[in-house]
């Protein structure tokens, strides 16, 4: 059968759209999806920030997150003592739509890199596997997550997509995970990451 790509990756219109409507990609999969969306806008139980090790906002879409989420989350965030690369914490969501904000450290790609070639990637997938992990322990049903690494610290968006497709689809496999998430959904914010996820979703979903 003919494996969609996703360059009719789905364009929310809405917000209702973006959490109850099935995208191409998930005629592959009932579980997985990638929108082109503003991850504070979405109604899933959990988003997942692209923070840094301190914990206490930046730029980008931990900016983002922390402005719609208002000064409270960047309180409960000094309470957690930072966070580790590679790691992931959970706070509440305050302002956002969603219930929870899941707040994960991606490596910097070119710092890691230099240490050893295999590291950023590793690092990277453990990103994706504490947060379902994280996300799971806290009974959340839903997860969106925002593109990890691949803004101001310079994870190719390609091999980004990869990494985080097969770890999703590595954690959606184990028995012990099973209907533990309903939905796991690829926030993509940048063309680049766009077209990253073309490849890498149907690629990965054609195993699952
Ligand atoms: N919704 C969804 N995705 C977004 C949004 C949004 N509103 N805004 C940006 N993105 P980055 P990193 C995408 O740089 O590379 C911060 O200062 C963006 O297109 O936010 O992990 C932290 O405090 C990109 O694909 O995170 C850290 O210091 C993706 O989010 C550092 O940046 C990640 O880009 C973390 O760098």
């Amino acid at each position: 059968s003919k494996i969609p790509t996703v360059s009719s990756l789905y364009r929310a219109t809405s917000l209702r759209q973006t959490t109850t409507e099935r995208t191409p990609v998930q005629s592959l999969n009932d579980i997985v999806s990638a929108v082109r969306y503003d991850i504070t806008k979405l109604e899933v139980d959990c988003i997942v920030n692209a923070a840094n090790s301190s914990l206490l906002g930046g730029g980008g879409v931990d900016g983002a997150i922390h402005s719609a989420a208002g000064r409270q989350l960047t309180r409960e965030c000094a309470t957690l003592d930072g966070c580790e690369v590679g790691d992931a914490k959970i706070t509440s969501a305050y302002h956002l739509p969603c219930k929870k904000v899941i707040h994960t450290v991606g490596p910097i790609y070119f710092t890691e890199s230099a240490k050893d070639p295999e590291r950023p990637e590793s690092l990277l997938r453990s990103c994706y596997r504490r947060s379902l992990e994280v996300a799971v322990e806290n009974e959340m049903k839903s997860i969106a997550f925002a593109a990890i690494s691949t803004g101001v610290y310079g994870y190719p968006s390609k091999w980004a997509a990869l990494a985080a497709t097969d770890e999703v689809r590595k954690f959606l496999e184990l028995p012990e995970n099973k209907n533990k998430l309903e939905r796991v959904i690829f926030c993509i914010f940048e063309v680049k990451d766009e077209i990253a996820y073309e490849r890498a979703l149907p690629w990965v979903l054609r195993f699952f």
